[in-house]
């Protein structure tokens, strides 16, 4: 039976550190209006969406420093952020929003939460678990910074499936006798580096996600970052760090039998941080089923049938089948590389 849901990516275009709050919550609100005319029920908007991507600058002033990041707990009722929710909840949208939290506790993480519009409340977050990037900047004044192990903790919310209610008619309810592939859908959350890391996809493949989310805010030309083994132009470093954004989306789509959704920042953020578009929606066979035309403000929507996870899921992916976690070992106790010895 056919579990068809209409869903989409809220590309955002530059945010700068001059941008004001309620200025950025508009464009938020005319991509929502915009996704509930193509009669999208779920729209993801990018990693921290109401802020320019602050971590690439070295920030001392305390004050300032605190005025990118929100609270968890108060993000659907503070009056510069509220607007947002309400309008989701209006038009019947869930909505995922990503955004600099502080914790009570006074840690910083680099959070998303999923807004339900049927519950009128939050019901899942993420806090990102891979910070890319440096505790101090580089010495190379004109290096792009990623200054994320400096502002944020790393997650520790782990890899956390939901299911969202009421976005697939029919969906069987919790006590019925479910079948695989007949319930609410199964949702994961991630944020930018997460997606290049097979480890957390593996997780969410593993409690059946049928729609992983990710926003995203990735540099374009950033070599102190990247590497410069291969010397390249900022145009071709550009169409490598968007083939590496959508290889991983539809590869780890299709090794986990999973549709992806992807929203990025994009466009020159403060007049010298260009940040890659190609947000997309992949499908569970890994092919690119809609994406970015622009690095503007934009809206990628595609109506998926979550039928389509079946195959993979009961095939060639049927984890309880084929998969051999007694071989699997040093994945989960050991971090970095051991080489093998020398014959
Ligand atoms: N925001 C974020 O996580 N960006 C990173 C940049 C990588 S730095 C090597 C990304 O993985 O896209």
């Amino acid at each position: 039976m056919p579990r068809t849901l209409k869903i989409a990516a809220a590309q955002m275009g530059p945010i700068h550190l001059t941008s004001k709050r309620e200025d950025t919550i508009q464009r938020m609100l005319t991509l929502l209006t915009s996704a509930s005319k193509l009669g999208a029920q779920l729209v993801l908007f990018p990693e921290t969406a109401l802020t320019t991507f602050f971590p690439r600058h070295l920030i001392t002033s305390p004050e300032e420093l605190e005025s990118y990041f929100d609270s968890a707990s108060t993000i659907t009722t503070a009056p510069n952020t509220k607007p947002l929710f309400d309008e989701a909840q209006k038009l019947g949208i869930d909505i995922s929003v990503g955004f600099a939290e502080r914790d009570t506790d006074g840690q910083g993480y680099n959070t998303c939460v999923y807004y339900s519009a049927k519950e009128a409340k939050v019901i899942a977050k993420y806090r990102k678990v891979h910070l890319p990037g440096t505790k101090e900047p580089f010495e190379n004044p004109d290096a792009v910074n990623q200054l994320e192990k400096r502002y944020f903790t790393p997650g520790n919310l782990g890899f956390q499936a939901f299911r969202a209610p009421d976005l697939v008619p029919g969906a069987a309810k919790k006590g019925a006798e479910v079948k695989a592939g007949t319930g609410d859908p199964i949702l994961g959350m991630m944020i930018c580096n997460d997606r290049r890391w097979a480890e957390g996809w593996r997780c969410y493949g593993l409690q059946g996600v049928e729609i992983v989310l990710c926003g995203y805010n990735t540099a374009g030309f950033a070599p102190d970052l990247w590497g410069t083994r291969k010397p390249m132009t900022p145009e071709e470093a550009e169409i490598d760090a968007v083939f590496h954004h959508k290889l991983v989306m539809q590869g780890n789509s299709y090794m986990n039998s999973c549709f992806s959704v992807s929203a990025a920042k994009a466009g020159m953020e403060d007049g010298k941080y260009d940040l890659i578009g190609g947000s997309c929606i992949t499908t569970p066979e890994g092919h690119v089923l809609a994406e970015a035309k622009t690095k503007d403000d934009e809206i990628v929507f595609a109506e998926i049938d979550l039928e389509d996870c079946r195959q993979g899921k009961e095939k060639t992916f049927d984890f309880v089948r084929h998969r051999r976690i007694d071989q699997y070992g040093p994945i989960t106790t050991q971090t970095g590389v051991v080489e093998p010895e020398y014959l």
